[in-house]
Parts: C-alpha cells; sequence; structure tokens
C-alpha cells in the first residue's frame, strides 16, 4: 500500500498499486471514501471501492465488437508503478505519481480489440497512463493522463469510479444522500433502459432502488460540479474535468447503487452495504475525437471533502 498524508493538515490518502486504486481518502471529516468489507485486495480482481480507474472502455465492450475485454477496461486489473522520486509532502500538499505501461498490462484487455497482446505487439495501439494523486488541506485531486505512444490514433472512454462512503446506512434517505449538480444533462438510465431525458433541478438520490444512469454534459459545458449528500449532515464538493490534446471536453457523470438486489448479486459486496455508498463517477464518455499518436488525454477529479 503506498501510504500519502499531508503532515500540515493531516489528511491522507492510501494507494493500492493494483490499478492505482485509491482505497482512502481521510480529511478532518474522516473517511470519505467506501470500499466493501469483501472487496479482494490481493490482485484477483478489481477493487470494490475507492477510486478505481475505468479505461480505455467504461461498461462493457461494444456489442457486436466480439472483443473480450473484461466491463471497465484494463487500468484497474493491472499493477501500476509508482514514479521514482514522485512521493513527497510539503507545506502545501502531499502526493504521489503512478504509471501503467500498455506493455505491463497483462491483464484484462481481452482479445479481439486493438488493445489485445495479439495487435498491440505491433505497436499500433500503445499507451502510458499516468496517475497524479495530491492531497491537503481542503481537497483530494487525482488526474490521469492518458499519453498515445503507439502509431495509430485510439478512441476510449475514461472515468474514475469514486466510491462515497455514506454514514449511518443513510444512503436511500434522500434528505442525506443525493447527488446535486446535474440539471440540465441528458440521462442514460440503464435501469430504465430510458435516455434522453433532462434532468431537472432535483437532486439525484436513491429511494428509487437501483441507480445506474449516466449523465451527459449540455452543449457548452466542459466541468462537472456535483454536491454529494454523505449522511451525517454532510456533504462533499467534486469537480471534473477533461482534456484531450490539451483542449477541453465535457465532462459525463454517472450515478451508481446497487440497491439491495444488486448488492446481493455481487459476492464482494455486503449484502447491506448498498445502504452505506453512492458512486459519483466523472469520466470522458463522450464520442470525442479519438487520440492521435503522441497526444495526450486527461480526466481530472477535486474532491473537495
Ligand atoms: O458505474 C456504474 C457501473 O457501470 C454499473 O453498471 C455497475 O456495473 C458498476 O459500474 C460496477 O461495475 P463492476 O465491473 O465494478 O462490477
Amino acid at each position: 500500500m503506498i501510504d500519502i498524508v499531508h503532515s500540515k493538515s493531516g489528511s491522507s490518502v492510501s494507494i493500492h498499486p493494483f490499478g492505482a486504486t485509491i482505497i482512502s481518502y481521510k480529511s478532518s471529516g474522516g473517511e470519505n471514501l467506501f470500499v466493501s468489507r469483501l472487496s479482494k485486495l490481493d490482485g484477483s480482481k478489481a477493487i470494490r471501492g475507492g477510486i478505481p480507474i475505468v479505461f480505455p472502455i467504461f461498461g462493457p465492450p461494444p456489442k457486436d465488437s466480439g472483443s473480450t475485454m473484461p466491463q471497465h477496461g484494463f487500468a484497474r486489473n493491472n499493477m501500476w508503478k509508482v514514479k521514482e522520486g514522485s512521493q513527497h509532502d510539503s507545506d502545501s500538499h502531499a502526493g504521489v505519481t503512478l504509471t501503467l505501461d500498455l506493455a505491463d498490462a497483462s491483464k484484462g484487455r481481452g482479445g479481439n480489440n486493438i488493445w489485445s497482446e495479439s495487435d498491440a505487439k505491433t505497436g499500433a495501439t500503445s499507451c502510458q497512463l499516468i496517475f497524479e494523486v495530491k492531497v491537503d488541506n481542503e481537497a483530494l485531486s487525482t488526474t490521469m493522463i492518458v499519453q498515445n505512444t503507439g502509431s495509430d490514433a485510439f478512441d476510449f472512454n475514461c472515468l474514475l469510479h469514486t466510491y462515497y462512503a455514506v454514514e449511518g446506512k443513510a444512503a436511500q434517505d434522500p434528505k442525506q444522500c443525493y447527488a446535486k449538480g446535474l440539471q440540465g444533462y441528458s440521462i442514460i438510465d440503464k435501469v430504465r433502459g430510458v435516455s434522453g431525458e433532462i434532468c431537472g433541478e432535483d437532486p439525484v438520490d436513491l429511494t428509487a432502488g437501483a441507480v445506474d444512469s449516466v449523465y451527459m454534459a449540455p452543449e457548452g459545458k466542459m466541468a462537472v460540479n456535483v454536491e454529494v449528500g454523505v449522511g451525517g449532515g454532510r456533504t462533499v464538493k467534486m469537480e471534473a474535468f477533461g482534456t484531450i490534446d490539451d483542449k477541453p471536453v465535457p465532462a459525463s457523470c454517472v450515478v451508481w447503487n446497487p440497491s439491495a438486489e444488486g448488492a446481493a448479486g455481487m459476492g464482494d459486496f455486503g449484502d447491506d452495504q448498498y445502504q452505506e455508498m453512492i458512486c459519483v463517477e466523472p469520466g470522458i464518455l463522450g464520442d470525442q475525437p479519438a487520440l492521435g499518436p503522441g497526444k495526450k488525454a486527461s480526466l481530472t477529479q477535486l474532491i473537495f471533502a
């Protein structure tokens, strides 16, 4: 585990090198992230909680693609390396940088896709992922950078799959747990199988059971800003923004809670723990331009807690 403490503020973050998965972010209000009590931490599968990194696909591979890449891609299924000399603790902040080269990604690439071992050997599709983590007295800042190190452009999605801890098993209490700030976003509701409704002024809450919705930004909106109710009378603020080739691209946001039924169906999720979490996940999920050879993309998430 990589443990980072900002001595000046006492805020801290713990990162598991498997998937560069942040599994703890503590600030003055205590632990902000949820990790299932049944989560694997031995590298046998993606960590169930914290901030898993989703790349190069969000969700399952495209239908009829024939790709066998696991859901949410390979970034969260491989051991990342600490960038030498990057761990630091200064008055302003503490932090570390981790990297994953495609060549070192031995798991989760599947077959029949541009990322699979056979194709990538030609060097056509290749990348280096860089994950910059900083913590200070105000926030946890995480920036994922995708560097195209191959000869071909590639399409991608990336997302930071953040699990917030909700105090007092209050996730299904709309007064205590919600995601506010998505008004005007177009909704892809995967539970109801409905797309295109526009989110209203009311915060998104978890009263209707399972929630699994993607909120796509309205025209011209780049950064996503969400206030997350996390129980105990507390709220956390999240801001996220993305770039491709240093130009801003719209950030989308996913809200997920599996409900009792979904929790019971996951072996690495406590049956009752749907009451203890809400996922609010910023990502670059649109049909944005492909990333050209030598170019980079970035996704930054700031969690003010
Ligand atoms: O982000 C929401 C989601 O895509 C849900 O559909 C659900 O599958 C969740 O991610 C967890 O996915 P995982 O592959 O980690 O079990």
